[in-house]
């Protein structure tokens, strides 16, 4: 098949698995070709069989707000018309599903056989999508999509109550490379930072507000007084990151914990981890925990969104209520103080993982998009 898919390029989850995703499909001989504003993150090497196409956007003086939509839908359209495209995927909602859908109205009759695809991710519709100043595009566009799927149950759940959808919502789950996300050697990193042979406590996001990076800071200042020597390592950047850094002066802690800014290459940093900590205040699935999981850590994180449906409390890491700080620190502590109880819940988190292996998933993309194909061909003639 000739597949578009369309992501934000950054760091974030849904650009994470939109590009993930079109690896596997490539891989499986599809043409794939992404479109973003600038190149998605994981798209870091020349791949056989995906071609990038960057948006073009003429920007013009009287455009406070260079209309973005419009550009992507009009080089959607051209997509459509000049790479045979046969399906149409977009990721995350806004935009994405409004300018596929108008693009599928320029090119008009040829292309109501090309099914448009909105997968679902988070933001989109718990925090952006749901905001009344989007609401009602997101409603159309996500009823004028061919197909939708969601990253979990809990997220199917939310699109299902806070959006009038007339669709089936299938869920499809984040997915993860178990030879590329896995516990290997990096004896001298590990040296470097931990001198000592401290342990190693991670969170890795984009350091947005419902990431609670300052949270993660008092979780671990809790673990060192609970008499862990540790080192906390925090993977990634963005708007907390000083607020971040100011609880740990305020906790006197600024030695023990490292800022390592934006990395390709988490898993190197998840192979010296002991723990891995995510308390987000909203999380739909969680990808960062999966890729913790998957190079063995033990998670705790808040019991909240869709992380219980990944995170298996008492056997692959911890749950606690949203904010329970405490109860994580308590957690933690078990964790970085007993070899054996770290030894089975960092056996049982590789084992999750396993689940999401993914050929398992991209097979499960795939079989969709030949199921609205032979839907929507019956429909057209
Ligand atoms: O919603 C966001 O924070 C951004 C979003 C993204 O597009 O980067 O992340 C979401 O999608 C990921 C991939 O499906 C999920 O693993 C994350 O849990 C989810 N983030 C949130 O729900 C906060």
């Amino acid at each position: 098949m000739n597949i578009a898919i369309v992501c934000y390029p950054t760091f974030g989850g849904s650009g994470v698995v939109a590009t993930e995703l079109a690896k596997g499909l490539a891989r499986r001989d599809h043409n794939v070709h992404m479109l973003s504003y600038s190149r998605p993150a994981r798209l870091e090497t020349f791949e056989t069989n995906i071609s990038y196409h960057e948006v073009n956007m003429m920007t013009y003086p009287l455009f406070e707000y260079p209309p973005y939509d419009l550009a992507l839908a009009n080089q959607m359209a051209n997509m459509i018309d000049y790479e045979n495209i046969d399906v149409l995927h977009v990721h995350y909602a806004i935009p994405h599903a409004t300018s596929a859908y108008l693009a599928k109205q320029i090119i008009g009759e040829e292309a109501k056989s090309i099914p448009l695809i909105t997968t679902l991710h988070g933001t989109d519709i718990t925090i952006v999508g749901s905001d009344p100043s989007y609401k009602n595009v997101v409603d159309f566009s996500i009823n004028q999509s061919d197909g939708v799927t969601a990253v979990s149950e809990y997220l199917r759940n939310e699109t299902y109550e806070r959006f009038d959808i007339r669709k089936d919502i299938e869920v499809i789950p984040n997915f993860i490379d178990l030879d590329r996300f896995k516990k290997s050697n990096k004896e001298h990193f590990k040296k470097a930072i931990c001198p000592n042979d401290e342990k190693v406590v991670v969170h890795v996001s984009n350091f947005r507000e419902v990431k609670r990076v300052p949270e993660v800071v008092t979780i671990f200042k809790k673990i060192l007084d609970g008499g862990i020597d540790a080192k906390l390592l925090l993977v990634g950047d963005g708007p907390d990151r000083q607020k971040a850094e100011q609880k740990c002066r305020e906790y006197g802690i600024c030695d023990k914990v490292r800022f390592l800014g934006k990395q390709d290459q988490v898993e190197e940093v998840l192979s010296i981890a002991d723990l891995f900590l995510i308390p987000s205040g909203n999380e739909t699935f969680g990808l960062a925990a999966l890729e913790a999981m998957s190079c063995s850590v033990p998670v705790i994180s808040s019991d909240i969104g869709g992380l219980p449906e990944l995170i298996k409390h008492d056997e692959t890491g911890y749950l606690c209520e949203l904010d329970d700080v405490e109860c994580m620190a308590d957690y933690g502590i078990k964790i970085l103080s007993d070899e054996d109880e770290f030894e089975r819940l960092s056996k049982n988190a590789r084992k999750r993982a396993e689940e999401y292996e993914i050929t398992k998933v991209v097979s499960q993309y795939e079989a969709y998009y030949e199921k609205l194909r032979e839907e929507l061909k019956a429909k057209v003639s």
